[in-house]
């Protein structure tokens, strides 16, 4: 599409929607700023505005007329696109392309992306690791908290973009095509947005709708939705497993993981000794990164190499300190219940535990399951506390106390964590609400124990 002089609706004015005008000015278009949030002040808006970004900007509701107008929506990932709205906008002919779509089309090079419910940021992050330790000139992007769009226009055709992808970004997706996709597991989350598991897994499944048999596809073997989509994936699949050995693909046997290809079986390297991260989630979270790297044409040893040196992701089960005989642990980007379940899994200790939060319609008895006898106190707060309290009374939880803000949840884990207990926050729910993100919430943790 010829964008010069175009008027393109840009709906969100977060970083998403900067971005997208970044990309949109630069090719001559002139962006409409549309934010639906009233206290959002339009001289707020304007002080975001990239370099040689202009543009109108428009709050609350969006005069009538603005259909006739533009000839390009540009939402933003958090803003739904089956309402009304976005309906009247399809049916005149205008399309609707989101930040992957609009950043896809002017971008270059190759490109790796990857989503699932849970281990995208690790995920993406080691594969970004790996190229940068290769390729000279490399972009990791999107969900992670870079727009593709503020990148695009600076790839060239040797550079090599990884791309964390969420399924709100692919909602907006149309001829978005990875060299190389993956999707390391299905489980339950954002269903008040998708409202249903089959359509959540139906948008999952679009990072690899434009893929043919010269393009890859990383799938988990040990997912039910994952494993049955690799059955009908257009693309050529990898599977991995962390539970049995595959005749293709990569597998853990024992603590070593293996890479079966055509007719020859490769001893990678062993879980204990060659990596640095805890729990099972991030064994897959590597197999993945291997094959995705690899399916890339990244070198074997540059990618064990740097599989040796990572390190935890900033929030994912992050050590913070060991105060007074008690260890700390920041786990804020447990932010629906199956990442929680990998949070709890990786304690040892008596555990003092924080959750709740923000309302996705999540169900939490297999989070309360998986506590074990190890939670001997769950602290909750936020929309949520009540919906969990009762789950966790139903499932023989005793000790459950609620805080009305997290400054007290904090102060109640130190009044009840003794020497040798641990406190974990990892909530199995989004910190929409009381915080602006996930990393908002973990930074507090971090410098409320910090200061203890
Ligand atoms: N807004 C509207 N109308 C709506 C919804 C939102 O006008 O219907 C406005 C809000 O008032 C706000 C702006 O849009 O001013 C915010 O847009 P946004 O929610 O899309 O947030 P951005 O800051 O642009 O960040 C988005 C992603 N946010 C979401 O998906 C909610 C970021 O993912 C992403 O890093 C960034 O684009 C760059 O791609 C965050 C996230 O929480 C980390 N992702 C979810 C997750 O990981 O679970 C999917």
């Amino acid at each position: 599409m010829e964008l010069e002089n175009k008027k393109v609706l840009v709906i969100g004015t977060g970083i998403s929607g900067m971005g997208a005008a970044k990309l949109l000015c630069s090719k001559g278009a002139i962006p409409v700023f549309y934010d639906e949030n009233e206290k959002i002040k339009e001289e707020d808006v304007r002080g975001k505005m990239p370099e040689g970004v202009e543009g109108e900007v428009v709050i609350g509701s969006l005069p009538e007329n603005i259909k006739e107008e533009v000839a390009l929506a540009v939402p933003s990932p958090g803003a739904p696109v089956d309402t009304e709205f976005m309906e009247s906008l399809r049916k005149r002919g205008i399309p609707v392309w989101g930040e992957l779509e609009l950043g896809y089309r002017y971008a270059k090079g190759r490109l790796a992306a990857i989503t699932g419910t849970n281990g995208k940021t690790t995920t993406t992050t080691l594969v970004g690791k790996m190229m940068k330790g290769y390729c000279p000139s490399v972009f990791v992007v999107g969900n992670i908290g870079n727009p593709y769009t503020e990148s695009a226009l600076e790839m060239e055709e040797e550079s090599v973009t990884v791309a964390e992808v969420s399924s709100f970004q692919l909602e907006t997706t149309e001829s978005f095509r990875p060299h190389v996709s993956a999707i390391l597991n299905i489980t339950p989350d954002h269903l008040n947005r998708h409202h249903t598991m089959e359509n959540y897994v139906a948008v999952k499944e679009r990072i690899a709708s434009n893929q043919t048999k010269e393009d890859v596809c990383v799938l988990n073997y040990e997912d039910g939705y994952t494993r049955e989509f690799g059955k009908r994936c257009p693309a050529r699949v990898v599977f991995f497993s962390s539970k049995r050995k595959l005749e293709e693909g990569l597998y853990l046997d024992g603590d070593e993981i293996w890479m079966a290809e055509g007719r020859k079986e490769i001893r990678l390297m062993n879980i204990h000794k060659d990596m640095n991260l805890v729990g099972m989630c991030n064994v897959e979270n590597v197999m993945a990164a291997i094959a995705i790297a690899h399916n890339m044409g990244l070198p074997m040893e540059t990618i064990l190499d740097t599989v040796k040196h990572f390190r935890a992701v900033e929030h994912r089960i992050e050590f913070v300190a060991t105060k007074n005989g008690v260890d700390y642990y920041n786990d804020s980007k447990g932010t629906n219940p199956d990442a929680a379940i990998q949070g709890i899994r990786a304690m040892s200790k008596p555990t003092i535990l924080i959750g709740g939060g923000y309302d996705k319609q999540s169900e939490y008895d297999e989070w309360i399951e998986a506590f074990e006898d190890k939670v001997k106190c769950l602290v909750l707060i936020g929309q949520t506390a009540e919906k969990i309290e009762t789950c966790a009374r139903r499932h023989g939880v005793e000790n459950i106390v609620r805080a009305d803000s997290f400054e007290e949840a904090l102060k109640i884990c130190t009044e009840t964590a003794e020497s040798g207990d641990a406190v974990l926050l990892s909530p199995a729910c989004a910190s929409w609400g009381m915080f602006p993100n996930y990393e908002v919430r973990g930074n507090m943790f971090k410098d409320y124990v910090n200061r203890l």
